[in-house]
């Protein structure tokens, strides 16, 4: 299935933007001759015509020139800034993940990359996903750093232990492209890769009904939230809540004790459930337990997704809101049913 690309020993395009980086990189190539040849022709030029012929020369004075000043400082502005331009252009573009994208959640580890999809099915080392649709890899690992690289997409993230971070791409062609890691991480680094499958539309459906998909991942944070790990014990709405407010929050700013205020990201999230006293919603006591080294970086994942969905649209940009003690809304969701305190 794998063609090859109109530049020998080049990986295929296989995205939206692999074009864009091929083009600055050839730009920058071009750029790169265009000085060397002159200047090594220069070199030996000047070597030869200004060999030493008579013991006891004197140079001739030399005097500047305005003009010549004037043009070699301003063309190689000129090109740097194409160079800086087009490089902040296709940056931009890679690193701003599109809010209409299909989400796919990425656990890296030693050494595998485990990918579960929002409608729950997993895979491992392997990555399905349709044509032509705009996909948003959320990552982090459970060991050291890695790097999710894939080479016919001319793009790569790493993942870093504690932290989230975001790769997206839109595949314009069906096949099979490599995975990597291009971040040395141990032993079996160089084994740590696989493929991603770009499909057609009806193929990638056909797939998803295929796998068994289990729970999805805002189904087993539900789970989680409601009786496992028993958040809904403080976090479930009507006069008995002891937790901070999680419907609506996603994406909006947040109240902390101190007066600061910070957006509710999958960042924050992740954050208040490790480390709760870290950031305590304004109007709460910090009475919430760490949760650290008791959830999976895919508990986790899970936790985040539900509480997302708590959020309508979460995703797209939304309106900042308050969330203070006061605003104790009325139970509005399911998370209304008590669960009894099973966090030990
Ligand atoms: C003992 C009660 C209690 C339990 C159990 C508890 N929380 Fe909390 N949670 C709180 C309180 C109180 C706050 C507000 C103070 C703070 O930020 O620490 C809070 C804050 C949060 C926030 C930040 C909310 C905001 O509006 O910014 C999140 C997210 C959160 N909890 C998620 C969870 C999850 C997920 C669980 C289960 C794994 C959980 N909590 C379990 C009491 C609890
Ligand atoms: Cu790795």
């Amino acid at each position: 299935m794998q063609t090859t690309s109109w530049v020998p020993l080049f990986p295929e395009q296989a995205s939206t933007f692999a074009w864009q980086v091929d083009a600055l990189y050839f730009y920058l190539i071009a750029v790169s001759v265009a000085f060397t040849i002159p200047i090594v022709v220069a070199i030996f030029f000047f070597a030869v015509k200004y060999r030493e012929t008579d013991k006891f020369a004197t140079p001739d004075e030399m005097h500047g020139s305005m003009v010549l000043e004037t043009v070699w400082s301003i063309i190689p502005f000129v090109i740097s800034m194409t160079i800086f331009v087009g490089g902040a252009i296709v940056f931009f573009n890679q690193y701003t993940p599109p809010d209409d994208a299909m989400e796919v959640y990425v656990v890296g580890k030693q050494w595998m990359w485990k990918i579960q999809h929002q409608t729950g099915q997993r895979e491992i080392n392997e990555l399905h996903v349709p044509v032509g649709r705009k996909v948003k890899l959320t990552m982090t690992t459970e060991d050291v750093i890695h790097n999710f690289d894939i080479p016919a997409f001319r793009t790569k993230v790493d993942a870093v232990p504690g932290r989230y971070t975001y790769l997206w791409f839109e595949a314009t062609k069906p096949g099979k492209y490599h995975l990597f890691c291009a971040e040395y991480c141990g032993l079996n680094h160089s084994g740590m890769g696989g493929y991603i499958y770009v499909m057609e539309q009806r193929d990638f459906d056909n797939w998803l009904s295929g796998n068994v998909s289990g729970q999805t991942p805002v189904e087993a944070g539900r789970d989680l939230f409601e009786n496992k790990l028993g958040c809904a014990s403080c976090h479930a709405g009507g006069p008995a809540q002891r937790g901070a407010k999680l419907e609506g929050i996603f994406n909006h700013d947040v109240k902390l004790v101190g007066g600061a205020t910070v957006k509710a990201d999958e960042q924050y999230i992740r954050n208040s459930i490790l480390n709760p006293s870290a950031q305590v919603v304004e109007g709460f006591q910090p009475i919430m337990p760490t949760f650290k080294g008791q959830v999976t970086e895919e508990q986790l994942n899970s936790l985040v997704a539900y509480i997302k969905s708590l959020t309508p649209n979460a995703g797209t940009a939304a309106a900042p809101a308050t969330n203070t003690a006061a605003g104790a809304a009325p139970a509005t969701n399911s998370a209304a049913k008590p669960a009894g305190n099973s966090n030990k």
